[in-house]
């Protein structure tokens, strides 16, 4: 997919009404500082079209943006963001919940995983809510720049066992600083504007 064009369109915030969109939408989820904003700016080539910052819980609110007005790509607030209060991740994990359940244009959900750990019992509990909402599983390994070739073959075997990942689900493994798995990416989102749901 060729991306002309790219703006934030709508900022969702706890008490904000989800938008009523007509485009297919793909949102990407995983625990605060896994990398989501970093993702989208490089899959999109823009530095800083979405926030990034190296504390975690950045991105508190799900903002939405248009690609080529044939698409959107919805940047999920964090996960497990422990500096933050109980009831403040309790009411993100809620707003997270609701959209994934509610928004009737989702069309594929990415879970992003960060290649260097191990998943959580988070990215566990997120990855069977998308087989539960009937998504293809699809992670997006992050950070694969930090590993070496040994260590990324143990982690990407620890990841596709701690998520319980099957033949048919996809694991990418993703760089925002060497560019690895943009590609991979790129053709996912070609896939969704096809109206096909992953
Ligand atoms: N080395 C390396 N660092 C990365 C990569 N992706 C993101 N980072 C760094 O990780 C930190 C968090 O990145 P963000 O993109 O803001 O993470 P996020 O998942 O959007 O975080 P929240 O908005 O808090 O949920 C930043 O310091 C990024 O520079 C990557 O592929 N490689
Ligand atoms: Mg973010």
């Amino acid at each position: 997919m060729v991306i002309r064009s790219a703006s934030l369109e709508t900022v969702c915030g706890i008490t904000s009404d989800l938008p009523r969109n007509q485009l297919p939408e793909v949102a990407f989820s995983g625990r605060s500082n896994v990398g989501k904003s970093s993702l989208i700016n490089t899959v999109l080539s823009r530095k800083a079209l979405a926030r990034t910052s190296s504390v975690p819980g950045k991105t508190q609110t799900l903002n939405f943006y248009n690609i080529n007005d044939e698409l959107y790509l919805v940047d999920l607030p964090g996960y497990g963001y422990t500096q933050a209060s109980k009831s403040v991740n309790e009411k993100w994990g809620k707003m997270i919940e609701c959209y994934l359940r509610e928004s009737e244009m989702l069309s594929a959900i990415f879970l992003l995983v960060d290649m260097r750990h191990a998943p959580t019992k988070l990215d566990i509990a997120m990855a069977e809510t998308i087989r539960f909402l009937e998504f293809q599983l699809i992670v997006l390994a992050t950070k694969a720049d930090k590993l070496k070739t040994n260590e990324r073959k143990k982690n990407i075997a620890l990841i596709e066992k701690t998520l319980s990942m099957r033949e048919d689900d996809i694991l990418i493994p993703f760089s925002s600083v060497t560019k690895e798995g943009k590609e991979e990416v790129l053709d996912l989102l070609s896939q969704v504007k096809e109206e096909e749901q992953l």
